[in-house]
């Protein structure tokens, strides 16, 4: 950088870039433990190991495992007799691992222990009576995993406050909300205050259903979007998380732009950019941050600074089948 004039070409005839990377970004440990799980089972049983849906949304993480001997399906009757099954991180309707254990099949769930956490307050909730209403993505399959926990009718699904408006229930119904893991924490607190002015006695989670990694992540976007013209979000389209964090970086009033490589960035979008932003979603390896920050090099005189806003140090236990 030419230090006497900073916004000038530096002695490499390069544009400085400030680049300022959120922390904690990346892989939670519901991911860790999830693409854990896949390897220790392929080492375990030998390939091919069947996987039901992306173990988690990330192309890079599944063509790996896939070069291992992984087989991804959507559905269980994709699955061959005799071969070993993991379920994604996201969660299953009740239904599926019901369906392999009767098939004879040997099963691995890879829920994330903190979704499971949500399907056994369905469960409580149904046993105290109570009708739940659900705050998620219509069709995300930690949805349909979380849906398929109770029986049909027993839950009814709420992505905004227009839905709460809506919804057809006395306001003295026996009711109780919970939610996504994923969601925008933002949005969420709007949605839940609109449960609650409608329905006083709604009955709320012990502990908020959205995870310790998904508010991390969204706080530490809102410590780097406000001083960045542009922030660049390193996840998947599939992403619930990281579509999250495009949203809250937009928000802060920069704008966000969510790419799966480093291959995606089109130089021009730095064109009168001096700072900018960079995170991962949660399915997003830490390889594909450094791959940025390479590709950013090749233009740029890139400065960068970590700005850490949260340590994490959760560590989730493997299912019994694999511990050592
Ligand atoms: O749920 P989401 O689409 O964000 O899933 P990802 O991208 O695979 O990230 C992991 C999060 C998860 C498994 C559910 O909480
Ligand atoms: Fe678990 Fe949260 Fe990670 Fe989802 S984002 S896998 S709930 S830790």
């Amino acid at each position: 950088m030419n230090a006497a004039f900073p916004n000038q070409p530096g002695t490499s005839g390069r544009k400085p870039l400030t680049l300022l990377i959120a922390a904690p970004r990346g892989f939670c440990a519901g991911v860790d433990r999830a693409i854990e799980i896949v390897e220790r089972a392929l080492s375990r049983y030998g390939a091919p190991v069947y996987v039901r849906h992306e173990i988690v949304h990330n192309r890079y993480v599944v063509d790996g495992l896939k070069a291992k001997g992984a087989i991804f399906v959507e559905e269980l009757s994709d699955v061959p007799d005799g071969v070993p099954v993991v379920f994604s991180a996201h969660g299953v309707p009740k239904a599926v691992p019901a369906e392999a254990t009767a098939r004879g099949l040997e099963w691995l769930d890879a829920t994330c222990p903190l979704v499971s956490k949500v399907h056994r307050q369905a469960e409580r909730q149904l046993e105290f009576g109570r009708h739940i209403i659900f705050v998620g993505h219509k069709g995300h399959p930690e949805v349909i995993g979380t849906f398929g926990q109770v029986p049909e009718g027993a839950m009814t699904l709420v992505e905004t406050v227009e839905d709460v408006a809506s919804l057809d229930f006395p306001a003295d119904a026996e009711l109780a909300f919970l939610t996504q893991t994923t969601l925008s924490v933002d949005d969420t607190a709007e949605i839940v205050e609109a449960l609650k002015a409608r329905f006083p006695n709604i009955a709320a989670p012990k502990a908020e259903d959205i995870c310790y990694a998904t508010s991390n992540r969204q706080a530490a976007v809102k410590a780097i979007a406000p001083q960045s013209q542009l922030v660049l979000v390193i996840g998947a389209p599939n992403s619930s998380n990281s579509l999250r964090l495009v949203e809250v970086a937009e928000r802060c009033g920069a704008s966000a732009r969510l790419i799966q490589r480093a291959s995606e960035i089109n130089p021009a979008w730095l064109d009168g950019v001096d700072t900018l932003g960079l995170t991962a979603g949660a399915s997003a390896p830490e390889t594909l941050v450094r791959e940025v920050v390479d590709a950013l090099t090749q233009w740029r005189d890139v400065e960068e600074h970590t700005l850490v806003t949260a340590e994490e140090k959760m560590v989730f236990k493997l299912p019994r089948q694999l511990a050592d």
